[in-house]
């Protein structure tokens, strides 16, 4: 059972020191996906854990600090994803589509993209990446079961599709090449919950950070894939397939839960979204060929 607490510090008013404890510097960490939600979140705390944080995306991003360096590379560009990875130790892949969005959407920049930086790693021999899956590669089991990291995928829209695409090219890169992920099937990442489902799937920031620093510095993990949730009192996932990443939540959700629960009232359990996992994902969609519009 989850304790309940509530952080009470400011993002970075105290800094993990996990960097201490583990001596960890990695000379280049490369950070996808930089001018998104999470991006923007992780690109000032990342940067402690290595000389130069190289970060990228395809939209603008702040320019360059001191140890950074600025990249606008669009995943689906074999050749800018190749320049990339040219010295890079790790990667923390979140770039991509993040969302529910017709398959011509998704298809290039999560499934050929991630084919690009997979193979543009493999060639510059980056040692480990940590890719940013999602709960929607098992978005249609049940809110009443609690699933570990090796079920069969059930994924609940076309975006769960292309994770679970990204986790079976994370297990063939390393069974082929030896190139180790840690996957990390993140629930929901914000500053704070904000409805009943994210009770169960909430991650925090500071969470967040602990995981990624778990898994850039597990000694051994081939592919191994995690859950990306807090402390929470009410969970679906049990981590004990992951545990030798040595990721260890410190936040809960449960500081929320009485008022989230009477803000939102009594649920109807039948519906779809209050049913599976995946939430409102498991009813988008289907779009049709041209992504105008459900048919
Ligand atoms: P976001 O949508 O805010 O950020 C994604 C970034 O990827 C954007 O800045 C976007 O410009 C970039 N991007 C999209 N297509 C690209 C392309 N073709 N080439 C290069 N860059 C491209 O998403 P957020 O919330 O920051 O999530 C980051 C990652 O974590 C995503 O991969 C998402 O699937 C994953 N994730 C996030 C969760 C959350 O709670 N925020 C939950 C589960 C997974
Ligand atoms: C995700 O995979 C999305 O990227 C994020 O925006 C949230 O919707 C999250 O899952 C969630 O399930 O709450």
């Amino acid at each position: 059972m989850g304790v309940a607490r509530r952080s009470t510090r400011k993002a970075h008013e105290k800094p993990l020191q996990m960097n201490e404890l583990t001596g960890l510097r990695f000379k280049r960490l490369l950070l996808t996906g930089a001018a998104g939600a999470l991006g923007r979140m992780l690109r000032p705390r990342m940067k402690r854990y290595c000389e130069t944080l190289r970060v990228s995306d395809l939209a603008a991003m702040d320019p360059a600090g001191e140890g950074e360096e600025v990249v606008i590379a669009p995943l689906e560009d074999e050749a800018a994803m190749y320049d990339l990875l040219d010295g890079v130790d790790a990667v923390l892949h979140f770039g991509g589509v993040s969302i529910e969005k017709p398959f011509s959407t998704v298809l290039p920049a999560n499934i050929v993209g991630a084919y690009n930086l997979y193979e543009a790693a493999r060639r510059r021999g980056t040692k480990r990446i940590v890719f940013a899956s999602s709960n929607h590669v098992t978005g249609f089991y049940g809110q009443g079961e609690t699933i570990p990291a090796h079920v069969v995928p059930r994924p609940d829209s076309y975006y769960g599709l292309s994770k679970a695409f990204g986790e079976n090219l994370a297990q063939f890169y390393f069974d082929r090449h030896g190139l180790e992920t840690v996957t990390i099937r993140i629930g929901s990442c914000l500053p704070e919950p904000v409805d009943r489902r994210q009770l169960s799937s909430w991650l925090s920031h500071d969470d967040m950070e602990r995981l990624l620093v778990a898994a850039l510095t597990a000694p051994v993990v081939g592919h191994s894939i995690v859950y990306g949730a807090s402390d929470n009192r009410t969970t679906w996932w049990d981590n004990s397939q992951g545990k030798h990443v040595g990721y260890r939540p410190q936040d809960s959700s449960e500081p929320w839960r009485a008022a989230i629960e009477a803000k939102q009232g009594p649920v109807d359990p039948t519906r779809p979204e209050v049913k599976y996992q995946g939430g409102g994902f498991v009813v988008l969609g289907p779009f049709d060929f041209a992504g105008q519009g459900a048919k």
